[in-house]
């Protein structure tokens, strides 16, 4: 074969390649617990040079807790070795991680194209279709936002609801899916949304609402279309292989602080400066131009938290106990409607230090009387085949568990006359 030929061939595989979707074909899953200092260094230093890893939510902060690692197969031999040496107590949780992927996907292909199934995933084309949808239902009270476009030029919209266009009500905001692979607070928001529409919600009209259930557009597509598990933006380093940064660690708010990894491979890297990432750049922007913002809201996934600011400090917020009071009826109005239990408390409790998040700079800079940011399902011991973060099952629910916990939020907030 001439050499032109072979360039020629190699170049078009290289093609196909690249339109190829990632596969997890006999990853696994397992769940460690951390004990020990020398144990939790072990994570850190996984999640700083990956390699291949990847921690389903996010590297352990602290000693005491569980973490799920998915552990891909050239690494079996030396993962195996890591827990005879570190002496790790783990237990395997899914040994075909591939086959969940399968089994999620099954769910959403059976839909038809134009089926509104709220107990879906939905694409972003999807969402924004039903945005459109509902404007030209009641295009007097509802209306389309958007707070910039992404690094790859995508739209990055939302949906306002200020029912009778007024202006001087207090706004309220809700952010969700900063992480490209945390589908279900995309989904949580969008049945927010509906049940508030659907039951004329009693201060739906009270609020001017913005709510947001992609923020990172190009790494929630890139979770569809590559890499069901990608977290970060989609805005590459040229230095480097890695693509993207941590985008809720790229705020300029502390940022390269805490919880961040100088390795632009890792899933923390912060980005080049703070506010490298247009998108988020672009929330902060837009946030500015919010008139009268009393409350915002956030969405992660997972591990059941109810988390109060700052990341960034140990330090009590200055009216901390009000939000402490909040979250405390709201928790409960959760475990009503579904059983389900949120452990309430500021981030650091969780997560330890972490800066650069995006609800913390628009708590400082923007100032809302109430800020508050929920890891859904599952819980961090949890995450059983059944239960895996992955499973369309968890979508109906998490959505009860969010639409209990924000409208409480906000009947608690309007009973105490805060906003
Ligand atoms: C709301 O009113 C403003 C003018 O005050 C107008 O520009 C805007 O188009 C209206 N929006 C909707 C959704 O009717
Ligand atoms: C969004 O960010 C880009 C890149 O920083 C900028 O060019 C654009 O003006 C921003 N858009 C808005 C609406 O702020
Ligand atoms: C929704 O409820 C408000 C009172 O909270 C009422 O004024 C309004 O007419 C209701 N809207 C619909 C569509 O039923
Ligand atoms: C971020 O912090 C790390 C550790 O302190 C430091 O090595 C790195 O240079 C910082 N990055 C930037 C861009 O300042
Ligand atoms: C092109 C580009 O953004 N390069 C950056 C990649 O990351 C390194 C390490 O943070 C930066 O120094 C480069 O500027
Ligand atoms: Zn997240």
């Amino acid at each position: 074969m001439k050499w032109k030929s072979l360039l020629t061939v190699i170049a078009l595989s290289f093609s196909i390649i690249l339109a190829e979707k990632a596969r997890f074909d006999f990853y696994r899953v397992y769940e460690i617990s951390v004990d020990n200092d020398v144990q939790l260094n072990l994570m850190k230093q996984i999640s700083d040079y990956p390699d291949g890893y990847q921690f389903l939510s996010s590297s352990p902060p602290f000693t005491g807790i569980k973490t799920q690692l998915i552990v891909p197969p050239h690494k079996f031999g030396e993962w195996s070795e890591l827990v005879e040496n570190f002496d790790l107590q783990v237990k395997l949780i899914n040994n075909n991680l591939q086959a969940s992927l399968d089994r999620e996907e099954a769910c959403y292909n059976r839909r038809k194209a134009d089926e509104r199934d709220f107990n879906s995933f939905w694409r972003y084309e999807e969402i924004q279709s039903w945005f459109q949808e509902k404007v030209a239902e009641r295009p007097n009270d509802l209306s389309i936002f958007s707070i910039g476009t992404s690094y790859e030029g995508n739209e990055i919209n939302g949906l306002r609801i200020n029912v009778g266009n007024q202006t001087g009500k207090p706004s309220i905001f809700i952010e969700a899916t900063i992480h490209g692979g945390e589908w279900l607070g995309a989904t949580s928001t969008i049945n927010i949304i509906n049940e508030m529409l659907i039951n004329n919600y009693t201060h739906l009209s009270y609020f001017d609402w913005y709510f947001l259930p992609v923020l990172n557009v190009d790494g929630f597509k890139y979770a569809w279309s590559n890499n069901r598990f990608w977290r970060k933006t989609r805005k590459p380093n040229n230095s480097l292989l890695c693509v993207g940064a941590d985008p809720n660690r790229n705020s300029d708010i502390h940022w390269n602080e805490s919880s961040v990894s100088a390795n632009p491979c890792s899933n923390n890297y912060p980005g080049d400066y703070a506010f490298s990432e247009p998108e988020i750049k672009n929330l902060s922007e837009f946030m500015k131009t919010v008139p009268n913002l009393k409350i915002y809201l956030s969405f992660h996934t997972f591990g059941q938290f109810f988390m109060i600011p700052t990341g960034f400090t140990d330090d009590r917020i200055e009216n901390y106990q009000l939000h402490y009071e909040i979250g405390e009826i709201a928790n409960a109005a959760i475990t009503e409607a579904t059983g389900a239990i949120y452990q309430l408390g500021p981030i650091p409790e969780f997560f330890g230090l972490v800066s650069g998040i995006s609800f913390d700079w628009v708590f400082e800079n923007i100032k809302p009387v109430l800020t508050y940011c929920w890891e859904l399902r599952p819980t961090r011991g949890e995450v059983e085949s059944e239960l895996d973060p992955v499973s369309s099952k968890l979508i109906e629910p998490t959505a009860k568990d969010m639409y209990a916990a924000v409208t409480t939020v906000i009947d608690e907030a309007e009973i105490r006359g805060v906003v």
